[in-house]
């Protein structure tokens, strides 16, 4: 079977790790623009890629490729730079930057909350605080309004593990809190949210919106594909209560309105109404497996060729996530990230040969095609990045792009995987 007719090759990037332009037209600094001591080499991300405004020739540059849709982030601090009240100016980058991407074909897929919480909402603790919540739709609200004309494709959040578990337990992600006896509250304030959001979004957008948000998923790959393996695996995925293979905590409340064990007090039936508003889709970040961090599975690492960033590369996990994702939710599957950091030079032929990345496609879309080919519903694949950025904490050394960034003089350069992924596009997936 081949990829869906219309299926939604594309790629994507978050506003704080691209976009840069910090403290210009009324935004209000976010946690990351704080972070400080926490990112590596003294950097920051006040410039990053100047995306803000080089938005016109990164657009140009999908439209090369070909790319048919790019998930970007709005930042919130460019909208609501203070409490209760909105920043009109802050919407004109994202109208301006969706209808260049209209005007070149690219459908705009759009993420309300990639981790930059305004410094003003932490002081008043953040996700920990239940008025989050009102915060957080009345900063929807002001971008629905603005943008869903044109726009159709809404993820709420993306990787509420990151931001809550990373960011208030492990105190590795800002605002790098060790407030672990809130982690409950975080992720219940997180879960009303989306699921208000979800609501409002359908009551006011302008256009039928799809909804949904992009997990961090954390998938195994099962040890054998007999029946008892498979159940096996697609257990240890959803049903930790902590990091690998939590899928379950945060999806289940979601898609299927049931609290997982740890939150079975916390989640009254109400919360589960309101937070399992019906969503369209739901979106999966994939990058390995999540067998390699534990040793309960016969699944080896060795031998295995890994990232930069020391992440183990195997394609077979976006095939596993995919399937264990759908089988257990029903639900049309959208892959919002997948990618690899790659330690990208520009040659002396002026190119990037990046010949691991091009292994990588291939190696993780043919296992989506897999997924494909059994008739689950995959509507897109968002490959992550469009362009090196800035990675957190790892600020500028792992390199994720489709396009190089010389970040001294901010010149792109198209990589070679890149072209490569422009000739899967066209061909919608025959030339792997
Ligand atoms: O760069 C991040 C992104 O912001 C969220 N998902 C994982 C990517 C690579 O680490």
């Amino acid at each position: 079977m081949a990829f869906p007719e219309n299926f939604l090759w594309g790629a994507a990037a978050s506003a704080t790790q691209i976009e840069g332009a910090w403290d210009e037209d009324g935004k209000c600094p976010s946690i990351w623009d704080v972070a400080g001591k926490h990112i590596e080499n003294g950097q920051d991300c006040h410039t990053a890629c100047d995306h803000y405004h080089r938005y016109k020739e990164d657009v140009a540059l999908m439209k090369e490729l070909g790319l048919k849709s790019y998930r970007f982030s709005v930042n919130w601090c460019r909208i609501m730079p203070e409490k209760g009240k909105g920043n009109p100016k802050g919407l004109v980058f994202y109208r301006n930057l969706v209808a260049e991407l209209r005007s070149a074909g690219i459908e705009p897929m759009v993420t309300l909350y990639h981790w930059d919480l305004p410094v003003w909402a932490d002081k008043e603790g953040g996700w920990k605080n239940q008025k989050i919540v009102d915060w957080y739709l009345e900063y929807v609200q002001a971008v629905v309004e603005a943008l869903s004309d044109q726009v159709h494709f809404w993820m709420t959040f993306n990787e509420p593990q990151v931001f809550i578990m990373s960011a208030y337990v492990l105190g590795n992600f800002a605002p790098f809190q060790h407030a672990i006896f809130s982690f409950k509250n975080c992720l219940r304030n997180m879960l009303l949210a989306h699921g208000k959001a979800v609501s409002l979004i359908r009551k006011i957008a302008k256009t039928p919106p799809k909804i949904g948000l992009a997990m961090a998923s954390t998938n195994y790959i099962p040890d054998s594909e007999e029946e008892a393996g498979l159940r096996d695996a697609a257990e240890k995925s959803f049903t930790s209560q902590v990091g690998e293979g939590s899928n379950g905590m945060y999806m289940d409340p979601i898609a299927l309105g049931k609290a997982s064990k740890m939150l079975r007090r916390k989640l009254s039936a109400e919360d589960l109404r309101i937070i399992s508003a019906p969503i369209d889709f739901i979106g999966v970040n994939v990058y390995q497996p999540a067998n390699p961090l534990f040793k309960d599975t016969k699944y080896s690492a060795e031998g295995k060729p890994k990232s930069a960033l020391n992440w183990v590369i195997d394609g077979r996990c976006l095939y596993w996530t995919i399937r264990q994702y759908y089988e257990r939710y029903h639900l049309p599957i959208l892959v919002t990230e997948n990618g690899m950091a790659n330690p990208d030079e520009v040659g002396p032929d002026g190119k990037v040969h990046d010949d691991m990345r091009e292994t990588f496609l291939k190696d993780f879309i043919s296992a989506m095609k897999r997924a494909v080919d059994e008739g689950i519903p995959v509507v897109g694949y968002q490959h992550w990045s469009i362009l090196d950025n800035f990675e957190w904490c790892s600020a500028y050394g792992p390199r994720f792009g489709l396009i190089h960034v010389d970040y001294q003089t901010q010149k792109r350069t198209i990589k070679e995987s890149a072209r490569y992924y422009a000739r899967i596009i066209a061909t919608n997936g025959e030339d792997l």
